[in-house]
C-alpha cells in the first residue's frame, strides 16, 4: 500500500486520531496552519475531488456527515473552515481525498490554509 493517508487509516503509520467511523477517519495535520487543524477522510480511496463521481460520492457525504462531529469534538463552537487542495495548482501533497478543517481561532480572510 503506498498511499501514505490508507496507511495512516490502516494503522500503519501512526496518527493522532480525532475521530473514526466506518467510513470516515480523521486525525491531526501533521503540520497545523492553524489552533485546530483536523484532517477528515473517507477510508477507501479516492484522489482528489477531482475524482468525484455517483459511484464514489456517498464517501465524501459521509466525510461531510462526520465533520460536524468532528468540530463538536474539537470544541469549534465559534465556526471553522473546510478547505480541500485539488492538483498540481491547488498544491494537494497527498493524493488520498481530505478535507483540512481550521479553526479555534479566528482565521485570516484569505482562502488559503
Ligand atoms: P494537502 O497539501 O492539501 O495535500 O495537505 C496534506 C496535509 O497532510 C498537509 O497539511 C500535511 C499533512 N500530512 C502530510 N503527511 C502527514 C503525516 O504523515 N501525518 C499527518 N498527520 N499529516 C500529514
Amino acid at each position: 500500500m503506498s498511499c501514505l493517508f490508507c496507511r495512516i487509516i490502516a494503522g500503519e503509520i501512526p496518527s493522532s486520531k480525532v475521530y473514526e467511523d466506518e467510513a470516515v477517519f480523521a486525525f491531526r495535520d501533521i503540520n497545523p496552519q492553524a489552533a485546530v487543524h483536523v484532517l477528515v477522510v473517507p477510508k477507501e480511496h479516492i484522489e482528489s475531488a477531482d475524482a468525484i463521481s455517483a459511484d464514489n460520492s456517498s464517501r465524501v457525504a459521509a466525510v461531510f456527515e462526520a465533520i460536524p462531529k468532528v468540530a463538536a469534538i474539537c470544541r469549534l463552537t465559534n465556526g471553522y473552515r473546510v478547505i480541500t487542495n485539488v492538483g498540481e495548482d491547488g498544491c494537494q501533497s497527498v493524493k488520498h481525498i481530505h478535507f483540512h478543517v481550521l479553526g479555534g481561532e479566528k482565521l485570516p480572510e484569505n482562502m488559503g490554509n
